[in-house]
């Protein structure tokens, strides 16, 4: 029996912390999109590339959908939606825990107008009691034409091998666009420069985490494998590049740690990483700060 070779993109949309990347990293099987419990993590649109059979499935993860305010959330938001856009099919990932929120059930309103073919899926089952799936699967229904629906917990991997083969079938017929043992198409400077932001994340709380964007300098393969590595964290305000630095340097230097700890995972080899903060007002507004993480639609 042949094979009909398949190729397709599905962007994952929804809510800030629905689990959008957890989702994409558990499908590829690789820590592409960056994952932390705080809400809009993602920045960008992030491609991962899920093999299955001889579907290729191009999984695009999407910045949170939510309200903005300044020009960075806005061009996050015009990403998430150009994912949609651009996809064959789109999944509207949803927090099973947090609910129909409003923000849910704008983002289902709009996915119908748009009348793209679209799915369903009920995330962190883990976290809920079973009888309440049904009920939310059926709320949401209502507001926008799902083909289908999945309930699945992104975390433990519960039910994602089933959305995984439904996927593969679903893509249409036609040639792969990628290397079928590519993992994504993010420049690895990018992927560097995640990572950190990922851990400033992690270890700072409040303002400083929205407050912070990081670039890849500079770039530097060794004679001996290695890669030396330089990055400028830029934040608003003086105050966040003290909380960033820390006393006597102490929280930049676990950033820098944990980071390049990930990063030499990533890359497959060493890595020497250094970290430059800067404050810059305003950053969060200019086209060319935007354009480094790659946003420059604002539609
Ligand atoms: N218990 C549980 N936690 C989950 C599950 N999926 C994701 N999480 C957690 O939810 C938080 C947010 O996950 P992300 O994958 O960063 O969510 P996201 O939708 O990409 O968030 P943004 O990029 O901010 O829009 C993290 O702490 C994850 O570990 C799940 O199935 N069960
Ligand atoms: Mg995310």
């Amino acid at each position: 029996m042949t094979q009909t070779s398949r190729c397709g993109f599905v962007a994952i949309v929804g809510a800030p912390n629905a689990g959008k990347s957890t989702l994409l990293n558990r499908l590829t099987g690789a820590r592409l999109s960056i994952v932390t419990p705080k809400a809009q993590t993602t920045r960008f649109r992030v491609l991962g590339i899920l093999m299955r059979g001889d579907s290729q499935v191009l999984l695009v993860d999407t910045p949170g959908i939510f309200r903005p305010r300044r020009r960075l959330d806005r061009a996050m938001v015009a990403a998430a939606w150009t994912g949609a856009h651009d996809a064959d099919l789109t999944l509207l990932l949803v927090d099973s825990r947090a609910g129909a929120t409003e923000e849910v059930r704008g983002i289902a309103e709009r996915l119908a107008g748009s009348k793209r073919p679209a799915w369903l899926v009920l995330n962190k089952t883990d976290l809920v009691d079973p009888p309440k799936l049904l009920p939310l699967a059926a709320t949401l229904t209502a507001l926008a034409p799902f083909e289908r629906s999945f309930m699945l917990s992104a975390s433990t991997g519960d039910g994602v091998n089933d959305l995984a083969a439904a996927l593969a079938e679903a893509v249409p017929e036609g040639p792969h666009l990628y290397p079928d043992d590519d993992l994504t198409d993010l420049p690895d400077r990018l992927l560097a420069a995640e990572t950190v932001r990922e851990q400033i994340f992690l270890q700072t709380h409040e303002e400083v985490p929205y407050a912070t964007t990081v670039e890849t300098e500079n770039w530097q393969e060794r004679k001996d494998g290695s890669v030396r590595i330089e990055a400028t964290i830029y934040v608003l305000r003086p105050a966040h590049k003290a909380i960033l630095i820390g006393e006597h340097g102490a929280r930049i230097k676990q950033i820098g740690a944990r980071a390049r700890e990930a990063l030499t995972q990533l890359l497959e080899r060493k890595v020497h990483l250094f970290l430059n903060v800067k404050q810059r007002a305003g950053w969060d507004e200019e086209t060319a700060r935007l354009r480094a993480i790659g946003l420059n639609d604002t539609r």
